[in-house]
């Protein structure tokens, strides 16, 4: 048995990626979004500089990928009417083997039209010319700013100091509403960053380095042909109340906690997981406490999952739960009322500061909005939406805002799922990842 034996046992057949039926279908769709006599351009992300002529690894922009499959560098794909029906052309870099030796093959324009959803495909040396005299005559062009900046400058020649309108509208109302094959892909994504974790926790000792632990994660998603979706947190101690802490650089210590914050991406799509769990695999009573109370949340929040409820019932649901336990705990010395604030805003938020989750897909942050504080309307959970449950509560030590007992304090407990919106109720799709303490404390450091 290789290194990861059991996770490769315990993991399904990988699904096959997106059909390219389903990409046309999206471009239909997508076309059909658009006003009268409009071309709409998709980029790539640019390539960002790590170090003098290195650079960071690339990932291909999920608008791209969700219409045309197409991770090449430099690949643009436009949409365009002709004869009355609409057309995909995929800008590609056309074959040189003298650069081809250095950085890869390239499909070419002929590789490209016969192994991609496209109509047509064209040298991007030509993009210029070629896009410029495209745009002429047209009222509207579908443009995302910033990622391409030869792109941006034809755009802005040919709109004179207008505003290109923005796909985005169109294409992420689609991407919220999951298909099948979305939905599996997701499922193994979920899977495979859930038995992750399972073996970060079994090998998981005091006087180990939270970068051991990242390092276990990362090498298990790379050993079935992943990758991080974010950059992976692991907080031990104190470092688990830093929401955004990733330098996973400390040694966990005996009697902390450590919150582990890891999804991969399986063919762009994200999976989204947050574990705690005591470093020498005993809570103690105070870990214990804040612990159970968190996990109680979550599993409200995830029952508050129902197709037809509004997005704001998840983070009701979490919040309740949270603010009569800290009351309960005496942490809180206030009515529920104060607690919970007219708007969510109430003392509780100071030790549980961000949202009870968002939705999830080809971005870890998925596009449609429903993010506690963006500006746009509720939205109602229908099935199809995957969204994560990450309710938590946060004791830093070195906080001055706060007055708490010290048993409290270095505490920092986030536990989170991914789930799926359905007609049946809610689908936990990180089912595998165990989060009952009996479970856990028979699982961190038995190897
Ligand atoms: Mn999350």
């Amino acid at each position: 048995m290789t290194m990861y034996g059991r996770v490769t046992s315990a993991l399904g057949k990988r699904p096959k990626g997106i059909e390219h039926s389903e990409m046309r279908q999206r471009q239909r769709d997508f076309c059909a979004g658009m006003t009268a006599n409009s071309v709409a351009i998709i980029t790539n992300n640019p390539v960002a500089i790590r170090s003098r002529d290195t650079h960071h690894r690339h990932r291909f922009n999920s608008y791209l990928h969700y219409l045309t499959g197409w991770h090449g560098e430099d690949g643009v794909a436009v949409f365009f009417q002709s004869d009355g029906d609409w057309k995909c052309r995929l800008y590609v870099r056309p074959r040189n083997v003298k650069m081809e030796i250095w950085t890869g093959k390239r499909p070419g324009l002929g590789g490209a039209l016969s192994g991609w959803p496209v109509d047509e495909t064209m040298s991007r040396n030509d993009i210029n010319e070629n896009l410029s005299e495209l745009l002429n005559d047209i009222e509207n062009v579908y443009h995302i700013h910033g990622l391409d900046k030869e792109v941006d400058d034809v755009v802005d020649s040919v709109l004179h100091g207008g505003e290109p309108m923005d796909p985005r509208s169109i294409i992420d109302e689609m991407r919220v509403i999951k298909s099948n094959g979305e939905i599996a892909l997701m499922l193994y994504s979920a899977d495979l960053a859930s038995y992750a974790h399972v073996e970060a926790m079994r090998e998981c000792k005091p006087g180990m380095g939270e970068w051991h632990m990242q390092s276990i994660i990362e090498g298990c998603f790379l050993h079935h042909k992943s990758e991080w979706s974010y950059p992976s947190i692991v907080g031990s101690g104190d470092n688990a109340t830093i929401l955004h802490y990733n330098e996973n650089k400390d040694i966990m210590k005996d009697g902390d906690l450590v919150l582990i914050d890891a999804g991969c991406e399986i063919d762009g799509y994200a999976s989204d997981i947050t574990r705690t769990f005591p470093v020498n695999g005993q809570f103690t009573e105070a870990q214990r406490a804040i612990y159970e109370l968190v996990l109680k949340a979550q599993l409200a929040g995830i029952e508050a999952c129902q197709a037809g409820s509004p997005w704001s019932a998840m983070h009701r649901a979490t919040s309740e739960v949270l603010a009569q336990g800290l009351i309960d705990l005496k942490i809180l010395n206030c009515t529920l009322e104060d607690a919970l604030g007219e708007d969510f805003n109430g003392l509780y938020r100071q030790f549980f500061m961000h949202g009870t989750g968002h939705f999830l897909g080809l971005d870890v942050h998925d596009v449609g909005g429903g993010r506690q504080g963006d500006d746009k309307p509720e939205r109602i959970l229908t099935p199809g939406m995957v969204v994560t449950i990450e309710p938590g509560l946060y004791f830093g030590s070195w906080r001055e805002d706060i007055e708490i007992d010290r048993k409290w304090a270095g505490i920092g407990v986030r536990i989170e799922d991914d789930v799926l919106i359905s007609e049946n109720g809610p689908v936990v799709l990180t089912a595998n990842c165990p989060k009952e303490i009996t479970e856990i404390e028979g699982l961190v450091g038995f190897n």
